[in-house]
């Protein structure tokens, strides 16, 4: 079954929108399988973000993410890692849709409230990056099938 990694930010942590963010998806019909709150490591941080290791922003970003707890979360379901990527919204929440969570939520790219995986190989590098095995549970909620045909 497919999965993603959600990582709820430091800026969304701070303003008491972790319940909202986490019934997005819950209520989409996706299954939580992993949950922790946690300070996150610089080490961590920078290999998360590698690939924006050039970039100008970079330093920033990683000092935001270490700078108080995030929720790190890895959801499943059929086609997770895009619909979460559209739940999120545009990464400059000035221009994310209304309804998406940056969109709703934010205004500016450096405090966008929340990260999701872009693609299936990076889902999957992200959460093993971010869990072990034996911290995701395996189960099959008893609404599924009134959810998913
Ligand atoms: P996304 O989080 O939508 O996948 P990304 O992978 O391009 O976006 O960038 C990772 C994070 O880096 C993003 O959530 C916020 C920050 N960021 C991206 N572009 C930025 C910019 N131009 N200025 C400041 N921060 C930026
Ligand atoms: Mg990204």
């Amino acid at each position: 079954m497919e999965r993603t990694f959600i990582a709820i930010k430091p800026d969304a942590v701070q303003r008491g929108l972790v319940g909202q963010i986490i019934s997005r998806f819950e209520a989409k019909g996706f299954t939580l399988v992993g949950l922790k709150m946690m300070m996150v490591s610089r080490e961590l941080a920078e290999k998360h973000y590698d690939v924006h290791k050039e970039r100008p922003f970079f330093n920033g970003l990683v000092d935001f993410i270490i700078s108080s707890p995030i929720v790190a979360m890895v959801w499943e379901g059929e086609g997770v890692v895009a619909s979460a990527r559209k739940i999120i919204g545009a990464t400059n929440p000035l221009t994310s849709e209304p309804g998406t969570i940056r969109g709703d939520y934010g205004i500016s790219i450096g405090r966008n409230l929340i990260h999701g995986s872009d693609a299936i190989e990076t889902a999957q590098r992200e959460i093993s990056l971010w869990f072990k095995e034996e911290e995701l549970a395996i189960w099959e909620p008893g609404l599924t099938k009134w959810i998913v045909e």
